[in-house]
């Protein structure tokens, strides 16, 4: 709103917080974040409605460059931050954002969880498959064989697919990007905001420092978008397009319409204040000490 009281129009950056971001040129997170300030301005998302969530690592540092509220946690718990956030405030605009260490790894527990409850909130994942902020450790994502500061004779284990992980435990919202696609990430980004229910954005966002100008420019050569004609509601269809060797297909692989947790949780808290004949703590620890 203007001084006046008249609506003004949002352009990106109008979402900057005027915070610098820190990250080293070439980050792929530049192209995350730009995309986020564009696909908030499409939506004339209110900054003052908003709660960006994250833990820890150099995509966690996102929540600073916006102007919206925002919280920089524990490592792995941005999702606990976003579910605490969105059950006592359902009418905010929910995001949490964070790396594949974070989300994949520590906060793996979190994601599985958070997919299944389908409250809603968008997980945008900037994916480097690897630890960028503690310098260069072997990530859940690192292809299997690669040399990493922690596996300095190639990774033994085989890598997590997150879209696949995110579709198994019942997110209704799935969707791959590459950071170095500024259109379709905005497209896709918005589009993750505007769904009802638990949407995951997995974006490819390389890292120039610990895996080297040769991520972007492979992620570059291996990204190809969905067929025309893709048909997102079938769980099978997205299948196929995770776990790809020598392709990175970006789009929406999974969409489907499910109630949302947030939407049961005024009935919950009906249910709950009305008693329903639950007994009330104090009645039930009087069953066990009578004098209670
Ligand atoms: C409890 C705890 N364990 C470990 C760390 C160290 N640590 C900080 S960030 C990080 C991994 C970051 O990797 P990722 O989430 O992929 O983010 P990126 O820096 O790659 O964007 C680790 C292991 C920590 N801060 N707290
Ligand atoms: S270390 Fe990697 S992930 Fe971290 S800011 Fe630099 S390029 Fe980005
Ligand atoms: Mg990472």
């Amino acid at each position: 709103m203007s001084a006046a009281g008249v609506k003004v129009e949002l352009k990106p950056g109008a979402y900057k917080s005027g915070l610098k971001p820190v990250w080293c040129p070439g980050c792929g997170d530049f192209g995350v974040l730009n995309a986020l300030y564009r696909a908030m301005a499409q939506l004339q998302i209110e900054p003052s409605n908003t709660v960006i969530l994250s833990g820890i690592g150099c995509s966690s540092r996102l929540p600073g460059y916006v102007k919206t509220y925002g919280f920089n946690g524990v490592h792995g718990r941005a999702l606990t931050l976003a579910t605490g956030v969105k059950v006592a405030r359902p009418d905010l605009t929910v995001i949490a954002v964070g790396g594949d260490g974070d989300g994949l790894a520590i906060g793996g527990n979190h994601l599985i969880h958070s997919c299944r409850r389908n409250l809603d909130i968008l997980y945008i994942l900037m994916d480097n498959e690897i630890y960028g902020l503690t310098k260069g450790q072997v990530a859940p994502t690192t292809p299997t064989g690669d040399k990493t500061k922690s596996t300095f004779w190639g990774n033994p284990e085989p890598s997590v697919d997150p879209c696949e992980l995110a579709i198994s435990t019942g997110a209704t919202w799935v969707a791959r990007g590459f950071s170095g696609d500024m259109k379709d990430l905005t497209e896709m980004i918005a589009a993750g905001l505007v769904h009802n229910g638990f949407s995951f954005l997995n974006v490819m966002s390389p890292c120039v420092t610990w895996r080297g100008d040769d991520q972007f420019k492979e992620m570059k050569a291996k990204v190809a978008h969905l067929p025309e004609g893709y048909d997102p509601s079938r769980r099978a269809n997205a299948v196929d397009y995770t776990r790809e060797k020598d392709k990175i297909t970006t789009g929406i692989l999974y969409e489907v319409e499910a109630p949302s947790l947030t939407d049961q949780l005024e009935n919950i808290k009906e249910r709950a204040m009305a008693g329903n004949g639950v007994p009330t703590t104090k009645e039930m620890l009087s069953r066990f000490y009578p004098k209670f």
